[in-house]
């Protein structure tokens, strides 16, 4: 295979309710789509960063600099096996995984459409039907809080997740256990606390949640470790998993019992099936992170979401929860029974629809 040409655009996107995090409020998206020609075959990634570092280090800015000067040319005029490959080529540049995975992503959809194969196929995925959780940020009230999880659960998510920062934590839980005390639970933190915080967190306990995602600082695993002996709630750990080694590093320090996984924070597929591929072999298991994304990172978060080891229903959720209207058709579509079913077209399955994503677009450049 061969990369002929690059595109990377920025599109601007309003979501239909401001998202709250313990970092930040988020009202509109700026979105990097990255398309590539190989042999006659477009692929389409997207760049998952948000637009302030309150995530992660990367923005949408620093990720279209590190695609034009450093990705680009790595990969420009360069022959490869096959998309597993491409992990390789962009090694040397450090971090910047958000980047990476727009375009290893991009490059595994033009390899599976080449072969006239559906990508989850291509990717060793097993699974037909994924179930689906939601992530609802921080509301200004309770009831509004647990009016959004009434209509979730009337539309039949699997499990709620619910953002939480200090002072919107035992009191948001409580809420929520009083009116759903049943439901499948579980809490995103986002790094807003830390181990001085352990009598807190360990309240907590009471709640019974499945999980919680990342209480401590964003590349601290040492300190999960900590945490986790000290709690029940199995920890999940999304901030920290950036590479292989970071999931070897947890599962054996103990940081955790459960892992979100997010093609963009760890680089692209070949990392990704890296760290299922370790998490499985220590029976920890996943699911799939979301970060806000249009309908491409949504396609792609499917086809990740059908290897074996995405056991836990996942952040990926309908598009209608996001935006008036998706940029691709047909929009992700999710089944009363709160479960996303799985393409069977060529590559991610779900079209790109060009006249829409033109007249979203703010910025266009062309690598050749
Ligand atoms: O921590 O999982 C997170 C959104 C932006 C940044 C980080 C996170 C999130 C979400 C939303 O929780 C997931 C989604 O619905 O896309
Ligand atoms: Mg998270």
């Amino acid at each position: 295979m061969r990369i002929d040409r690059m595109t990377v655009r920025e599109i601007r996107m309003s979501l239909l309710a401001p998202f709250q995090t313990s970092f930040g409020i988020t009202r509109d998206r700026r979105i990097l789509l990255v398309t590539v020609e190989c042999d006659g075959v477009t692929g389409w990634g997207e760049v998952t960063a948000g637009e302030t570092p309150g995530y992660s280090p990367e923005t949408t800015d620093t990720a279209r600099l590190i695609l034009g000067d450093f990705l680009w040319p790595a990969v420009r005029r360069r022959e490869f096996a096959a998309a597993d490959d491409l992990a390789g080529l962009l090694h040397h540049v450090r971090g910047h995984n958000m980047a990476k995975a727009a375009l290893e992503t991009a490059v595994w959809d033009a390899e599976a459409k080449q072969k006239n194969v559906p990508l989850w196929k291509l990717l060793d995925g097993t699974q037909r039907e994924i179930p689906c959780g939601v992530s609802i940020g921080i509301q200004e009230s309770h009831d509004k809080l647990l009016a959004k999880i009434e209509q979730e659960l009337a539309a039949g998510y699997q499990r709620i997740k619910i953002k939480i920062a200090p002072g919107r934590d035992v009191s948001a839980c409580e809420a929520v256990r009083a009116r759903f005390p049943e439901i499948r639970l579980m809490v995103d933190a986002n790094s807003a606390y830390t181990l001085d915080d352990l009598p807190l967190l360990r309240e907590l306990d009471r709640f019974r949640l499945m999980m919680m995602e990342q209480p401590l600082f964003w590349d601290d695993i040492y300190a999960h470790a900590l945490l986790q002996r000290e709690i029940a709630t199995p920890i999940c750990l999304d901030e920290s998993i950036h590479e292989a080694h970071h999931a070897r590093a947890a599962i054996e320090l103990g940081a955790c019992r459960i892992i979100n996984m997010k093609l963009g924070r760890v680089g692209g597929y070949r990392s990704a099936r890296a760290i299922h591929g370790i998490a499985q072999g220590s029976a920890i298991p996943l699911w799939c992170g979301g970060m806000l994304e249009s309908g491409i990172g949504r396609a792609h978060n499917i086809a990740m979401s059908t290897l074996p080891n995405f056991k836990l229903p996942g952040d990926v959720s309908a598009s209608s929860r996001y935006w008036a209207e998706d940029i691709v058709d047909p929009p992700v579509e999710v089944t009363p029974r709160g479960t996303i079913l799985v393409p069977d077209g060529p590559g991610i399955g779900y079209t790109p629809q060009l006249d829409r994503i033109e007249k979203l677009t703010v910025s266009h450049t062309v690598f050749e």
